[in-house]
């Protein structure tokens, strides 16, 4: 058994935990980070690709952004495909923002680089974390490695364990309220190592369903593909997957579309899902832990980085300015962001999805929610500025 002290104990070494960490160490503040998984799971994980300016600055601030600065694709504008016609959204014209194409394993890789480079401990392959004592003084973490307990006691713990992770689950039913819609849908998405179709994202919303062109980098594309709930990876082969991408996307970019073999396949559901409050004593909910939206948005981890961003002001003000203002409005600042990203994400999956089940009512309605975006400007400045990122 070992007992670890430390001032902020951090559950999850995904990007939430790892970005918190990495601006309370340049700060001084003594944080140790714990996850379930190993370093080399957490690098193979391939998630979201487009990050708000805001999570630029953010990672910036952390002094890990050179890499993302010289590899990294900045992005003007998008395209939405719909009723045979395509809209740019011009981000630059329309909002005078732009966002970032940079993988979020790229972004994982950045920090972990940067933590190595530090003294701040990081413990992998936990079992059985258990966060506990937080609504009194005494908070602490418990947790397994290879057989034997230890326990790491703090002044608080951030529970950045991702939507599955223990941190929500200590929380008393009663001190907590969830709002949750699940999609009749999931995202089936490839990695292929070959040029993307076109420069800029494709959002294509198409009678045989939702279709999205991406790119990690101008030699490795990301696309996916709306599919059913009880798909199954391994019945789309890369052929299969390349036809149906192309029939869902205008004529100019499905042409466009080089083939190759995929080095990563897989389906992920569509989810709206927030936890109410983020806050209980010295347990933070960050991320994930507290929060989920679709995909469509591009929003998940950029969110999640906007709570690292009041939570970690909160935290200094705590320990530099001896005031708890920051802390004690954490919860109320983060949950104001995430509700309009909640709604935001919605709105996109909406848009740009098929629910055979709202019929040729809800047909005609998104038909005409597109039409109106396509002829106003009002609703394109909308749009771009929710898709840039809202301020925090
Ligand atoms: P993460 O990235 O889920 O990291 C949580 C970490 O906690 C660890 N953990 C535990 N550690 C210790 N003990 C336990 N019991 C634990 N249980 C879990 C996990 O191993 C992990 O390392 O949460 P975080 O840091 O809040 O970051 C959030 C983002 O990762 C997430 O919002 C986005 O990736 C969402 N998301 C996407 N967002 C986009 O904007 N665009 C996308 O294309 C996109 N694709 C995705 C996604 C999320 C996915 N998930 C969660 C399954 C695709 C997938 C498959
Ligand atoms: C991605 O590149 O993985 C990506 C881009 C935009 C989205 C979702 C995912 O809206």
């Amino acid at each position: 058994m070992t007992d670890y002290r430390t001032q902020v104990a951090i559950i999850g070494s995904g990007p939430s935990g790892l970005l918190l960490g990495q601006l309370l160490t340049n700060a001084g503040i003594d944080n140790i980070i714990i996850d379930r998984v190993s370093k080399d799971y957490i690098l193979s994980r391939v998630r979201a690709g487009v990050l708000e300016w805001g999570t630029v600055s953010m990672l910036e601030q952390a002094g890990i952004a050179d890499r993302l600065h010289r590899e990294g694709l900045p992005h003007n504008g998008f395209a939405m495909a719909f009723s045979g016609r395509t809209e740019r959204i011009d981000m630059a014209d329309l909002v005078g923002k732009k966002v970032m194409v940079y993988g979020q394993t790229e972004v994982t890789r950045d920090l972990i680089k940067a933590r190595e480079q530090s003294a701040a401990l990081s413990i992998y392959n936990t079992e059985d974390a258990q966060p506990a004592g937080f609504d009194g003084s005494s908070a602490h973490i418990t947790f397994q490695k290879d057989g034997v307990s230890h326990r790491i006691d703090c002044d608080f713990i951030a529970g950045c364990d991702g939507y599955h992770g223990p941190s929500r689950k200590a929380v008393p039913q009663s001190a907590i309220q969830t709002f949750e819609r699940e999609y009749p849908f999931g995202w089936l998405g490839v990695l292929a190592e070959v040029p993307p179709a076109s420069h800029e994202l494709i959002y294509a919303n198409h009678p045989r369903g939702f279709a999205l062109c991406s790119m990690r980098s101008n030699v490795r594309s990301r696309y996916y593909i709306q599919c059913a709930l009880d798909d199954k990876v391994d019945a789309w082969s890369d052929d299969a997957f390349w036809d149906e991408l192309r029939r869902r996307l205008p004529r100019e970019a499905a042409e466009a579309v080089t083939t190759g073999p995929s080095f990563e396949k897989s389906i992920a559901p569509l989810r709206s899902f927030v936890a109410e409050p983020m806050r209980f004593g010295r347990l933070f909910l960050v991320g994930d832990a507290a929060h989920i939206v679709p995909p469509t948005g591009a929003k998940g981890l950029n969110l999640a980085f906007s709570d690292v961003h009041y939570l970690f002001n909160g935290l200094q003000e705590h320990y530099f300015e001896k005031s708890d203002t920051g802390i004690d409005a954490y919860s109320q600042k983060a949950l104001e962001r995430v509700w309009k990203a909640v709604r935001f994400s919605w709105w996109m999956t909406t848009s740009l999805h098929r629910f055979p089940e709202t019929g040729e009512f809800g047909q005609r309605i998104q038909e005409a929610e597109l039409a109106y975006l396509a002829s106003s400007r009002a609703a394109q400045t909308a749009l771009a500025e929710n898709y840039v990122g809202l301020p925090f």
